[in-house]
């Protein structure tokens, strides 16, 4: 019998009417899940999770939560409902009808996007794999794998796509999504911050914080795409972003919130000596994060940025908010480094689109920033989060393989050397916040003494309320 029904896959793409899709993800799914066990969460997967599930696009398609073993996950397919007449929103084929097929021109360039998005999905599932060993609380396991299958769902989507429109090359790249491996030498996953481990609950509060902004500017440039499948299903995946981008906020807050509290119950002003997490090392962790996810945007100078926009595949970020679609005119002001100094230089703008999307993400991260410094206030701790300059520990791009302070200022790379464990974890910050993490907290209601309880449980759930428990 199929493995591929409606039942099984809660749809909207008329799965069951297209035999050829079926017939491709039929032979896709046996591999997905076998990559789910072996590369999914470390020890849970015969636990019943209090999942939710979505099962339609209709706002409450959302509502259904139950116990669900995370294998028997029902990974959908969605889309968001098609735009009426909709049109072309930018570049050069702007007004002109979206496209419903891919065009033969944008053929290689699509499927690269749509690979990279996808890549990123089980990248992160990896990552995070052996974090359910060491939970704060039941309630934090839970957001965990909620977030897990979710990136599995958008695994999903991005294969659709590969499959229903890319032919024999899409299901090849399908079956290379489910082979690269994060952080492995020989097959790396895409991007750079989805090869760093995270082996700390604390690099996943800011994984889930800084990288899943990323992921949400990027879902919102490719919801714009002229292709509009694309568009659809990115429309529909930006809905689940916002819970992860909830779970990283809220557990970075919670997490303030319990070492500002423990700085000043500490006789010596150190809230490490009461097993909380003191605010300096809070900060070298967002460093961390925070470039590492500015690095996604890519270069400030792009030419394949400037083609993604031309071409009408990638926009900005609510492109309908400017009032200049084309970009062929005007440009962006950007300081570049020049033979050895920052000069200012006028940057054409579709060039600069990677920058002018990073901007809206370093606003966005800014107002996490500053919700977490009210927290610090609020508890009387003078200590402040901040971001750092974007400069600050890059990979890529123009200031990649240079040297600059938080401040933004140019250092010797011998500086850098001397200075680097004042502003990123350090091999003894890592050992002492994984030392804080050593058992997993799994009694009904109880939390790590590192970080504070949320204010309330899930879906109305009481907080003693049992959301992962072991098969009976
Ligand atoms: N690491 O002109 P450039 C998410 C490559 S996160 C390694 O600088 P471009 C999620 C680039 O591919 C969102 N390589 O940049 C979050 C290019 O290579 P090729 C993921 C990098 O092309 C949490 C070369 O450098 N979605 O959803 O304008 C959990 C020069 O390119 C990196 C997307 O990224 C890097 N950091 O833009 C789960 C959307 N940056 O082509 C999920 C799709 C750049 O010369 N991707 N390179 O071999 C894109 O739109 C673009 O590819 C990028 C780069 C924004 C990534």
């Amino acid at each position: 019998m199929s493995q591929i029904t409606d039942e099984k896959i809660p749809n909207n793409v008329n799965l069951t009417e297209d035999k050829k899709l079926q017939r491709a993800l039929e032979q896709w799914q046996p591999n997905f899940l076998q990559w789910w066990m072996e590369m999914g969460p470390a020890g849970f997967q015969a636990h019943d999770v209090y999942l939710r599930t979505a099962i339609s696009v209709e706002a409450d398609g959302w509502a259904h939560f139950d116990f669900v073993k995370m294998p028997d996950y029902r990974w959908g397919i969605f889309l968001a409902e098609p735009l009426r007449d909709r049109k072309i929103g930018f570049g050069d084929s702007m007004g002109q009808p979206v496209w419903t097929d891919v065009p033969g021109e944008h053929r290689n360039t699509l499927r690269r996007l749509i690979v990279t998005q996808g890549d990123t999905e089980p990248a992160s599932v990896e990552q995070q794999r052996l974090l359910g060993t060491s939970c704060p609380s039941l309630y934090d396991l839970r957001n965990l794998f909620q977030v897990n299958v979710e990136e599995g769902r958008h695994l999903w989507a991005m294969v659709y796509l590969l499959h229903r429109y890319f032919g024999r090359d899409g299901r090849e790249e399908a079956e290379e999504l489910l082979a690269r491996r994060s952080g492995n030498e020989d097959r790396p996953r895409i991007l750079g911050a989805f090869n760093e481990p995270i082996e700390d609950w604390l690099s996943f509060y800011m994984f889930t914080m800084f990288t899943d902004r990323d992921g949400k500017y990027q879902l919102l440039a490719l919801a714009e795409s002229g292709f509009d499948p694309l568009s659809r299903t990115t429309r529909f995946m930006l809905t689940e972003e916002a819970h992860h981008m909830f779970v990283g906020e809220t557990g970075i807050g919670r997490v303030v919130q319990r070492s500002a509290e423990l700085t000043r119950q500490a006789k010596n002003g150190d809230p490490r000596a009461l097993g909380g997490i003191d605010i300096p090392t809070l900060q070298k962790y967002l460093n961390l994060w925070y470039s590492l996810s500015l690095d996604l945007f890519g270069s400030e100078v792009s030419t394949n940025a400037a083609s993604f926009f031309g071409a009408g595949l990638k926009g900005r970020a609510k492109e309908e908010k400017y009032s200049d679609h084309l970009a062929l005119e005007g440009s962006y002001p950007m300081e570049l480094p020049d033979a050895g100094v920052l000069k200012r230089e006028e940057v054409p703008l579709r060039s600069a689109m990677n920058e002018v999307l990073r901007d809206g993400y370093v606003e966005d991260c800014q107002r996490g920033v500053d919700r977490w410094n009210k927290i610090l206030a609020e508890v009387g701790v003078p200590d402040r989060l901040q971001l750092p300059s974007r400069r600050f520990h890059r990979h890529q791009g123009v200031f990649a393989g240079m040297a600059f302070d938080p401040q933004g200022q140019l250092l010797t790379s011998q500086e850098w050397e001397r200075r680097r464990d004042e502003w990123l974890p350090s091999a003894s910050d890592k050992a002492f916040v994984k030392s804080l993490q050593s058992r997993p907290v799994t009694a009904p209601g109880e939390m790590a003494n590192w970080i504070a309880p949320p204010p309330r449980g899930i879906n109305g759930k009481p907080l003693d309320f049992v959301y992962v428990r072991a098969e009976a």
